[in-house]
């Protein structure tokens, strides 16, 4: 593993526990004996045996899940298939798989829960108590399998158990932004899982253990590699080792996507032109996808990055994106495939203000889509900031389905190091009011298609999947993973409960564990935007790398450097985008634009994104607006001390390996959530002139010292050199 962690190997002797090591590869899906003789014992009474009926590659999944995890659970093997129900079987299966299953009167309810749904249900079969896991098709039964271990090894009751549960999203998709040499763009966890060198004769048991780990939490898609497209990855080569990849996911529910490079009939085709209207082109990907489907006959679709960031697109040629986008459609419609155009678009010019851009562009392209494509939208106008307010783009095409887009790899949030819990972000986006169609038109509802009927449904998260052993970086990334697909199935859920699940299946159900832990989560990520972006700032990151503070930064492109954003001077700092600035609040329905133009009711939270403020204007707490900016920044160190407290209280009931880890990662924070607010406040003062409150601690350097610290600009892992 790549970290060399001294803390784990100097733990105090007191509180140190004594349990087995554990490196965070078994993720949330650990199964480890249960310790709780009672519940043990009246689980055990309640599961003795396990019949699958039925036979595919997913229903074995199912049953070689439930095999693993009630050896696990129970420590112990649990008698598997046999043919009749007995008293404490588990029956896993659909109507169409399983006897017993049809022969009960579930059909209708069954059939509500729709291709992914599932049921899990006590029922008395001839005298004898059995619980049915049944799905309509076999992944809605795998999906149940996973859920009745949930149940386990959260806790819960097995006694009259009774759960229905469908998602509410159909795509539920991950996106590895995954180079062919294995690098990972804004990666953090090692290297790209998928060994090309190797595929398609050698085939790496993670592949399935990721599928698991995808399947568990409900994640239905995954595409493969970059946006940043590599146009080999459409020839035969690498379709024959995509294939094989996608053999190892299918059984597990997943479908596989790929990255397509606009500018491939004329790198891959020999054509000159790669224009989305021309016959040749149209025929290049008519047969392309043709091939493609000859290898994954279940293959999702196109994964689209272009115009933006150097990608190149249909506005090469002048064509809009609709035309683009629809090109693609043509070549995939036969075989239903989808293409996911994405909305974010970041091209050359991006006056005056970058952040409507996106909006801009594709607003009126509304309705021009074919039936098979999709928008996909970051959760913010910008670029997966700690804080943004919502994109306006949702609720405002009505006509074309949008996908919503998250970044679990926290390029902007300290990346692998600092525990930041995104559940609290997505809960804050997607139940964001968008007032599209009055009130309680969600984000959430937008993207359910319930807002506006959309023919097919998405949510896709930027992953942070790697070969490192515990997949994600460090031990809480791992949440994010799984908050994101909890989330995707509904995105209603409450963000404290997933995490509440998470502990449980990754630490402990000691309800002290489980609460000290939760507070931890619940706090990291108002942590996060205080100690880094406090008040609405956004994108004061260093250039490049994005991992440190760089609110100094004025060179290069003027939209891509900090300074854009904060307009720091000498009267005050914000960027206007009401009537008097850039007017981006226009692209908001009038009940939000109304609330983030008025300094009256723009909450805090987003105020510097669209206003600017004076220094000593006073803001809704009765402070000025410098005096809360260093309030904000201080609780930001502040609660990342907590943290490291609360952290330590748990040491007893973690073992050393993940403790220890998470304990030196938390001390890395603690010292970068200084460096972050020392950076910013001495940058800050030199336009505001004014003193930081003597109650503060004051930063420990001149502005000089944070200017002249350099981090690696791509790091895969040397710590940035010198932060104090
Ligand atoms: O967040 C930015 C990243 C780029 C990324 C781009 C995008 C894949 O800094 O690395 O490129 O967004 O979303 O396309």
């Amino acid at each position: 593993m790549k970290k060399v962690l001294l803390a784990a190997c100097l733990l105090v002797a007191t509180g140190a526990s004594t349990l087995r090591a554990e490196d965070g590869y078994d993720l949330w899906l650990r199964y480890r004996l249960i310790t709780d003789a009672p519940l043990l014992a009246r689980y055990k009474a309640a599961v003795t045996g396990l019949v699958v009926e039925g036979d595919s590659p997913t229903l074995r999944a199912a049953r070689d899940e439930m095999t693993r995890g009630l050896k696990g659970l129970f420590g112990a093997d649990v008698a598997a298939d046999a043919k009749v129900a007995r008293d404490g079987d588990v029956i896993i299966g659909t109507a169409a798989s399983s006897k017993i299953i049809s022969g009960l009167p579930l059909a209708k309810e069954l059939k509500a829960l729709g291709k992914e749904g599932y049921l899990i249900r006590a029922v008395t079969i001839g005298g004898k108590k059995v619980i049915v896991v049944a799905g309509n098709e076999d992944v809605g039964a795998l999906y149940g399998s996973f859920a009745l271990l949930r149940q386990m090894q959260t806790h819960g009751s097995l006694a009259s158990i009774s759960l229905t549960s469908s998602p509410k999203i159909q795509v539920r998709m991950l996106d590895h932004w995954d180079n062919l040499d294995r690098s990972v763009e804004r990666g953090y966890a090692g290297k790209s899982l998928w060994e090309w060198s190797e595929l398609p004769g050698s085939i790496s048991n993670r592949y399935r253990d990721y599928a698991r780990a995808n399947a568990s939490i409900g994640i239905n898609a995954a595409a493969l590699t970059n946006v940043n497209a590599n146009v080999k990855m459409l020839t035969p080569e690498y379709i024959a080792n995509v294939a094989a990849i996608a053999g190892e996911l299918r059984p597990y529910g997943m479908k596989v996507f790929l990255s397509a490079k606009f500018s491939a009939p004329i790198d891959l085709g020999g054509l000159k032109t790669a224009d989305p209207l021309d016959a040749d082109v149209k025929a290049f990907w008519a047969r392309k996808a043709d091939e493609i489907y000859a290898a994954i006959p279940d293959f999702g679709g196109f994964l689209v990055k272009a115009n933006s960031e150097g990608q190149p697109g249909p506005q090469d040629y002048k064509r809009s994106h609709a035309e683009g986008a629809n090109m693609f459609a043509d070549a995939l419609a036969p075989h239903n495939g989808l293409v996911i155009w994405r909305a974010f678009v970041y091209g050359g010019n991006t006056a005056p203000d970058r952040v409507k851009q996106a909006y801009d562009e594709f607003k009126p392209l509304d309705g021009q889509f074919k039936s098979n494509v999709v928008v996909q939208v970051k959760n913010g106008p910008l670029d997966f900031q700690p804080r943004e307010p919502f994109s306006p783009l949702f609720g405002a095409m009505p006509k074309t389905p949008l996908f919503m887009e998250f970044q679990v790899t926290k390029e902007y949030l300290g990346q692998d190091t600092h525990l930041v819990y995104l559940g609290a972000e997505f809960e804050e986006v997607l139940r964001a009011d968008t007032y599209a169609k009055g009130k309680g038109s969600t984000v959430a509802k937008v993207i359910e298609g319930s807002v506006d009927p959309y023919r097919i449904t998405g949510i896709a998260v930027i992953a942070t999947v790697g070969t490192d052993t515990n997949w994600t970086g460090s031990q809480f990334n791992q949440a994010n993973w799984y908050a994101y697909g909890r989330m995707a199935w509904d995105p209603m859920a409450k963000s404290s409960s997933v995490a509440d699940e998470w502990i449980r299946m990754t630490f402990s159900n000691d309800p002290r564990v489980v609460a000290g832990i939760e507070h931890i989560m619940m706090v990291s990520r108002e942590a996060v935007v205080n100690y880094m972006t406090p008040l609405g700032l956004v994108h004061i990151m260093a250039t490049g790398h994005h991992y440190g503070p760089g609110p100094w930064v004025r060179q290069g492109r003027p939209d891509q450097t900090p300074y854009y954003y904060h307009r720091a001077d000498s009267l005050g700092m914000g960027f206007d985008r009401t009537k008097t600035g850039t007017n981006g609040v226009e692209q908001y329905f009038p009940e939000v634009r109304d609330r983030y133009a008025s300094r009256k009711t723009v909450p805090d939270s987003v105020l510097l994104f669209f206003h600017r403020v004076g220094w000593t204007e006073k803001l809704a707490s009765g402070r000025t607006m410098w005096d809360e900016l260093v309030y904000r920044y201080n609780m930001g160190v502040d609660s990342v001390r907590s943290m490291q407290k609360g952290w330590d209280k748990v040491e007893s009931a973690i073992d050393a390996e993940r403790f220890g880890e998470v304990k030196s990662f938390l001390a890395i924070q603690e010292k970068e959530a200084r460096w972050w607010r020392d950076a910013a406040l001495s940058y800050y003062q030199t336009f505001s002139k004014l003193p930081i409150p003597a109650q503060y601690e004051q930063p420990a350097h001149p502005l000089t010292y944070y200017q002249t610290i350099r981090c690696p600009q791509n790091r895969n892992k040397p710590r940035c050199d010198a932060v104090p």
